[in-house]
């Protein structure tokens, strides 16, 4: 069953205004950012309990993002990832040591590399993008890793962006959006019983799907949150102008963890 047991999150840096961004036309606000950051923390808190949160670290301006940092498993794997920027690969640390001795923890080293960003989870099916970020070789370790513990690991090409989950993302257990301008083969969800909503919005594409059919939806993407609301589902829409202009979404923030024998995406 789909559910979030605890979640992780990691302080955006203090250094956060130097991190990668493909438009760096308008000026990041630290202070807004960390304000939009609280905000996050305390609606997910509110709907999960158990939440831990990492310390930033002034020399790694994409801390925030931990998800890209790992891929969990079940409630006690992970595969803590080598993230294919290099400027990020030291993000791990701190997660791998958090992580230790709780989950049984797996590592990745060159030249494999993976984002979390790339990987969707869709029950016991990985969804992953073959992107700038994430190769061939790292997607083969986490479906080497995922198989055993019963979990199909599916890839697909990411035609354009930056992480596959930036273009499309699980709404709910049942329903996955997409962004259509970004061209990935919808073949690839073939047998999951998806609904597929082509979102009218490009940041509307990553949204955080919670327990009891709660979505959080960023501000900059009205038309969706409605779509979602006309389909039922409780929305939360949250202002994330900073993390979106570090080309981040919702789910880039927060590592979720599920109880044992459930998942979560
Ligand atoms: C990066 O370029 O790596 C960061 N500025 C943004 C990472 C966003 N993470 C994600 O989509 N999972």
């Amino acid at each position: 069953m789909f559910q979030v047991d605890r979640i992780l999150t990691r302080k955006p840096s203090v250094s956060f205004q130097n991190c990668i961004r493909h438009d760096a036309s308008s000026p990041i606000d630290l202070d807004l950012m960390n304000h939009q950051h609280l905000a996050y923390v305390k609606c997910l808190s509110q709907i999960v309990s158990d939440h831990n949160q990492l310390d930033d670290d002034p020399a790694l301006p994409d801390c925030v993002f931990i998800e890209d940092t790992c891929v969990v498993l079940d409630h006690e794997t992970v595969l803590i990832t080598n993230p294919g920027a290099p400027s990020r690969r030291a993000e791990v640390q701190a997660v791998q040591e958090y992580l230790t001795g709780e989950l049984r923890v797996h590592t990745m080293v060159d030249p494999a590399t993976l984002d979390g960003g790339d990987v969707l989870r869709v029950g016991q099916t990985l969804i992953a993008g073959r992107s700038e970020r994430s190769n061939e070789a790292g997607i083969q370790l986490l479906r080497d890793l995922a198989k055993p513990l019963g979990i199909e690991t599916r890839s697909t090409p990411l035609p354009k962006g930056l992480h596959f989950k930036s273009a499309c993302s699980l709404a709910s257990p049942e329903v996955l959006l997409y962004d259509p301008s970004v061209g990935i083969d919808l073949s690839v969800f073939e047998g999951l019983s998806l609904d597929l909503i082509a979102v009218p919005e490009k940041d509307g594409a990553n949204v955080l799907a919670l327990p009891q059919q709660r979505v959080i939806v960023s501000q900059a993407a009205p038309r969706t949150a409605r779509i979602l609301e006309q389909r039922g589902l409780d929305v939360t829409i949250l202002n994330i102008s900073e993390m979106h202009k570090a080309d981040g979404a919702l789910t880039c923030p927060s590592v979720r963890l599920p109880a044992k024998g459930h998942w979560c995406t």
